[in-house]
């Protein structure tokens, strides 16, 4: 949009000059579950020591995605849509899962998790041994600082963070 043009549409939008700003600026939503019968795109994420391919990800506003994950790798890794606060409060968790022998370096003990109230089965992430595959259906409502980061210890540390992009951002 050229800087005549976003004037023209702030006065346009005057009396709603709340929401066209919203819009125009970066929020701090990083979305919600997505409806599977509502995907716009399908895009395929591999992980790897200590990486994700693609690294970046460009959505738009208000898109759909489902990422098809997969643990291509010979660790246990996370594919997890967040920004650095919530990955922070994360990491803790992770952290005493691989203490209690719920989590190692190449496994999960899903028995261990229930029990633990560790399940994991939250709908920004999917936590995957060598060879798993996982579907995660989300919707990006507003243009964020967000990625997607591996919080099993010392991974995200090792560089396995990857950002999601928002086009005309
Ligand atoms: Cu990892």
């Amino acid at each position: 949009m050229t800087f005549t043009k976003s004037i023209g549409a702030m006065t346009a939008l005057i009396f709603s000059a709340g929401a066209a700003f919203a819009g125009a600026g970066h929020g701090d939503s990083i979305g919600k579950a997505g409806d599977p019968a509502k995907v716009d795109r399908i895009i395929e994420v591999s992980m790897t020591e200590m990486k994700y391919d693609p690294a970046t990800i460009t959505v738009a506003e208000g898109e759909t995605i489902k990422f098809v994950v997969r643990n291509d790798g010979k660790l246990v890794h996370e594919f997890n849509l967040g920004n650095k606060a919530s990955w922070g409060g994360h990491k803790g968790e992770m952290q005493k899962m691989m203490k209690s022998g719920m989590m190692t370096m190449n496994k999960l003990d899903h028995s261990k998790m229930m029990e633990g109230g560790m399940m994991h089965d939250d709908p920004n992430a999917a936590l995957l041994e060598p060879g798993q595959t996982a579907e995660i259906v989300w919707t990006f409502t507003e243009a964020t600082e967000m990625g997607f980061a591996c919080n099993v210890p010392g991974h995200l540390e090792g560089g396995m963070v990857g950002e999601i992009a928002f086009s005309g951002h």
